[in-house]
């Protein structure tokens, strides 16, 4: 299994832009197209159709050495041998979803919009933080974006991965580890490629140049 510390490409599967039947072929794409590790986002979808994609995804992404991370739903995380759980800044405290999800092998990802949020996550025992939105995106339209100037002072300040997030595509990635980054989630970016695979393996080179 892939290991968080090496991971540079984090996808997301996220709803909002694929069907629910379509996610199991996607996933296929991103984990041809190399993706380090792949999360669940849904956001309209009942918790039983969740688990139940889940559990479907999991088959395919642990036969491919793929941690799967399930957003916001720790008793997904709990019931169903998943890598990680994703939470937001509005879900409940890390500390509350360890006591539900129960196994000290399941990571657990924070979404931290500042320094301070990134620095409290991990304070509070993240296993890792996404930092965002860097720039304006669709999939996240109610957040102001951080800018490329906090970057550094974000990696100089925490410890644990730092996946940056936001408005990353194939195009601007070099900017953004340019700035500092050395890990990047991408989700229209890849999501809306007519070639997911190609736009993943793309963004896995130039994030691979970067150490
Ligand atoms: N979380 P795209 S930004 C899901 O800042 C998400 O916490 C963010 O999508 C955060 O790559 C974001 O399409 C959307 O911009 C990222």
């Amino acid at each position: 299994m892939n290991s968080l510390g090496l991971a540079r490409l984090y996808a997301i599967l996220d709803l909002g832009y694929i069907a629910p039947h379509d996610a199991l072929r996607i996933a296929g794409e991103l984990l041809r197209g190399g993706a380090d590790i792949i999360q669940l986002r849904a956001k309209n979808q009942s918790t039983d159709k969740i688990r139940e994609l889940a559990d479907e995804l999991h088959s395919l992404t642990s036969g491919a050495g793929v941690p799967l991370i399930i957003n916001d739903h720790p008793e997904i995380a709990r019931d169903l041998p998943v890598e990680g759980l994703h939470l937001g800044q509005d879900d409940l405290p890390l500390a509350a979803a360890r006591e539900i999800v129960r196994r000290r092998d399941c990571w657990i990802g924070k979404s931290t919009h500042s320094v301070a949020q990134a620095v409290a996550a991990a304070a509070e025992g993240a296993d890792y933080i996404g930092f965002g939105p860097l720039l304006a995106t669709p999939t996240k339209p109610d957040y102001a974006p951080i800018g490329l100037d906090e970057i550094s002072r974000v990696h100089e300040l925490v410890r644990i991965p730092i996946f940056c997030i936001g408005g990353i595509k194939l195009d601007n990635l070099p900017d953004v580890l340019a700035a500092g980054a050395k890990r990047a989630v991408i989700v229209s970016g890849l999501l809306q490629s007519a070639d997911i695979a190609a736009a993943t393996r793309a963004a896995r080179r130039v994030l691979n140049n970067r150490q």
